[in-house]
Formats: structure tokens, sequence, C-alpha cells
């Protein structure tokens, strides 16, 4: 396994969409399982491929509190299929280090993805795992938290990004 380098804002390879996984090869598996040693590592409760460079529609999440036992869910080729309600969250990005931002969400989705056993599966969510999927399903089309901001807010994250280390 191997951590893999996040990408950070502004780099334009975030803004790439994801292409669907056809087969679930042995590649695909290696590579999985270095995505969830990096969102472990970082630490979040989900990571995108677009996050670490790679052009494929698959993010993991795990949101299991800290002292429970881990619980990664894989979502390959993921569809959310149904969404309801709304609700802001307080959220935070790995692409984005050390911002969190209330961002608007459903507050409920249906999910159709893939596991890694290539098993489709649908998945109804709510609360922080409904937010995740819709984070990082938007990740898979290019899309960010900041572009989902008021012109303010988001001048003034951009520009800190810029000046940010990084
Ligand atoms: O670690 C993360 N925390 C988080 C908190 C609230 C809403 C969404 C997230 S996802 C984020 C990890 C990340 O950047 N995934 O793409
Ligand atoms: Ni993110």
């Amino acid at each position: 396994m191997a951590i893999l380098t996040i990408l950070h804002y502004p780099d334009p390879r975030l803004r790439e969409a994801g292409k669907p996984v056809d087969a679930i090869t042995d590649e695909v598996k290696k590579f999985v399982g270095d995505m969830a040693e990096t969102m472990y590592a970082a630490p979040g409760v989900g990571l995108a491929a677009t996050q670490v460079g790679v052009a494929l529609r698959i993010f993991v999440i795990d949101i299991a509190d800290e002292g429970e036992p881990s619980a990664l869910q894989v979502f390959i080729n993921a569809e959310i299929v149904e969404k309801r309600g709304k609700i802001e969250w307080k959220e935070g990005c790995l692409s984005f280090p050390g911002a969190s931002e209330n961002i608007d969400r459903a507050e409920w989705v249906k999910v159709r993805a893939k596991g890694l056993d290539g098993e489709l599966f649908e998945l109804e969510a709510e609360g922080l795992l409904a937010v995740a999927v819709q984070h990082e399903n938007d990740h898979l089309d290019g899309k960010l938290m900041i572009d989902k901001l008021g012109p303010l807010r988001k001048r003034v994250l951009h520009r800190k990004m810029l000046a940010g280390a990084n």
C-alpha cells in the first residue's frame, strides 16, 4: 500500500471529470487500497480519485467516529439517483487544507454504485454520510466546494488558498 499525494486547490487536475471504471482489475483494487490508506492518514472522512490525480469515478468514505471500528465504503461509478430536502453542513476538504465552509446540500440521497466486489448496491443516506456522498460525487465531476459559495466567500477562500504554503 502507499500514501498518495493529495492535490490542493487550485490544481487544474481537480477540475477533470472522472471516467467510469469498466473493470475492477487488480490494479483498481490496489488503487482503492491506496486511496483508503491515504484517507485514513490525512485523516479525512472521504477521498475521491480526482483528488489524487486519477480521473476515474471512484471514491471512498469512512464516517466511523474515532474509537469505533473503521467502516470503509467503496463507491465505483456512483450515481445519485434521488435527493430530498435541504441541509447546511460545515464542510472541510482535503484539497482546501485549513478551510471549513457552510455548504448547502440535499439532506437525503439515494446512491447507486458498485463495490470492490463488482456488485451493484443502493444506499440511502442522511446526515454526514449524505453530505460526504454529495461532496465526493462532486469531485468526480470536477466540482469543488468553493463553487457553491457566494462571491465574497469565494474570493476570500480563493485568496487564502493562493496565500497558503499548500
Ligand atoms: O474529511 C472531510 N471531511 C468532510 C467534512 C464534512 C463534509 C465533507 C467532508 S469530505 C472531507 C474529505 C474530502 O475532501 N473529501 O473529498
Ligand atoms: Ni473534498
